[in-house]
């Protein structure tokens, strides 16, 4: 495959993902034009990438279009095209309806298709083949997530040169549930490929581990993993492959230098006015997805009213609710129940110029994020499994006043981190409804108390730590 190489390879760092840090949008003029989207993976990645030779090798976000590498200020970016075939059956069919549901304990029911996984399987093998054509000799290659977790092997097999690492974004779940997928030898022998495979959880590269003895008949370490060290190992013919638990983070410095600014503070305040100058301000912000357990944060709202344990002229909960994958039938199904339910909120305690729940189906700017995280007295995080959940340590990082309380899934990676917040289980309605009310009626000084150290763990735990321990243990980086 490399012999049909068009350019020369060159990159000393390559980070794979299902997505390019930029989007490549169609006027409305009939023309195209790129624009940024930064996450808290380019954020984190950017140092390493510009400081290196480093290319991003990635699909620009539309389907059936042909672009050619281009540099991005000392960054070469890399597009893999995929076709609407492909978008449907290896994006929203395979990754967003069979894996992302199955990882996420089953939540909804994965679809097994026989023709998604053909095309997963297609599509991963692009990857490979691209990453394969930019990565110069003995250079280090990270690849991000579900969607591609066929790429290590594919790659090792067209270059065994490579330094290659595997970041596994979401969960990865219970061996039971894993075990129904048609595809599990095949995907464990997948992601074998890197010399280091990570998880959030010290869990999920445990599950993981099992899996390797069982499904393939390696014989990994049995002991137990640690977070950023300890990592379990497996002997795969002359390699040694790591298998560790990375907790990702967020630019925390960044953010919580935004929330200083007049702009935000200013605005936060105006927030609240609009809203009423209620006396408690609640917050939701999720991608609209099922995981997220929105529906049951609005039941608990719903019951609390209806039992008169708050009063609908002392509250307002905006759910920010950003667009997400409306495509795959899932999500319009749900799209449409946590719709009705807002309706029916509103409808029964709503008063004219006041409802109680102020629902966004948009996506907001960086800034104007950190004015809702400001301005709420109680952010609300309530995911049935979430990987990590980046959200809640965003609203931490922006909390340098130590005001706001925020109830969390114990069911989200980040629980294990931010223990002083309010855990809860969210299959728990009864429990869920308490933590609300114990978040809204919280002592300051008790908030206060919290607050500073869910800020101290979220401070000193950042986004460039995360990705520095992992390129550290894959041996890219030294250790500091
Ligand atoms: C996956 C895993 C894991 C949301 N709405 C707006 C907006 N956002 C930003 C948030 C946050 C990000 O999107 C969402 O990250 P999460 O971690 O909460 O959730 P997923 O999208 O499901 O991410 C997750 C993560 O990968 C990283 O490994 O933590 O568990 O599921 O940063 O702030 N940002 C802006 N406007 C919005 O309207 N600007």
């Amino acid at each position: 495959a490399i012999a049909e190489q068009k350019t020369t390879p060159s990159a000393d760092f390559v980070v794979v993902a299902n997505r390019l840090p930029v989007d490549l949008e169609r006027t409305s003029e009939g023309g195209q034009r790129w624009t940024a989207s930064p996450g808290g993976l380019v954020s984190a990645l950017e140092p390493f990438l510009r400081s290196r030779k480093g290319a991003w090798v990635g699909w620009p976000g539309v389907p059936d279009v042909d672009v050619d590498e281009f540099d991005d200020d000392g960054l070469v970016l890399h597009p893999v095209s995929l076709s609407s075939a492909e978008v449907r059956d290896y994006y929203e069919g395979f990754s967003n309806a069979t894996l992302w549901p199955l990882y996420h304990d089953v939540v909804e029911s994965p679809v097994f298709d026989r023709a998604w996984w053909d095309s997963y399987v297609k599509v991963n093998r692009r990857f490979a083949e691209a990453s394969a054509e930019v990565a110069a000799t003995g250079a280090t290659v990270w690849i991000q997530d579900y969607q591609l977790q066929l790429v290590p092997t594919m790659l090792r097999e067209l270059r065994p040169d490579l330094r290659i690492g595997f970041f596994l974004h979401i969960p990865f779940p219970p061996v039971e549930l894993f075990m129904q997928l048609p595809w599990r030898a095949e995907i464990v022998r997948g992601l074998i490929g890197a010399d280091l495979i990570g998880f959030h959880r010290p869990g999920g590269a445990q599950n993981f581990l099992w899996l390797a003895r069982q499904l393939v008949g390696l014989e990994p370490t049995r002991g137990a993993v640690g977070v950023r060290s300890r990592p379990g190992m497996v002997q795969v013919g002359d390699r040694t492959v790591r298998v560790g638990a990375f907790p990702i983070s967020i630019d925390a410095a960044g953010l919580d230098s935004l929330a200083r600014t007049k702009g935000v503070i200013e605005r936060a305040k105006e927030i609240r006015r609009d809203l009423g100058n209620p006396k408690t301000v609640m917050l939701g912000v999720d991608r609209l997805d099922y995981t997220k357990g929105i529906d049951l944060r609005l039941q608990a709202m719903h019951e609390l009213l209806h039992e008169e344990r708050l009063r609908p002229e002392d509250v307002a909960f905006v759910q920010l609710a950003t667009p997400s994958r409306e495509r795959v039938e899932h999500y319009q199904r749900m799209r449409g129940e946590i719709e009705q339910m807002v309706g029916r909120i509103n409808g029964e305690f709503a008063r004219v110029g006041h409802p109680v729940v102020h629902y966004l189906h948009q996506s907001v700017d960086r800034t104007e994020l950190a004015a809702f995280f400001s301005a709420a007295d109680v952010m609300v995080v309530t995911p049935l499994r979430d990987g990590m959940n980046l959200v809640c340590k965003e609203y931490v990082a922006c909390r340098h006043d130590l005001g706001g309380a925020l109830v969390l899934s114990e069911f989200a990676g980040a629980a294990s981190e931010l223990t002083s917040a309010f855990l809860v289980n969210p299959h728990d309605l009864d429990g869920v409804k308490n933590a609300l009310e114990a978040a809204i009626t919280l002592d300051p000084a008790e908030g206060r108390r919290r607050m500073r150290a869910m800020r101290r763990q979220v401070l000193t735990h950042d986004v460039d730590r995360w990705a520095r321990s992992f390129l550290q243990a894959l041996g890219a980086e030294p250790v500091d």
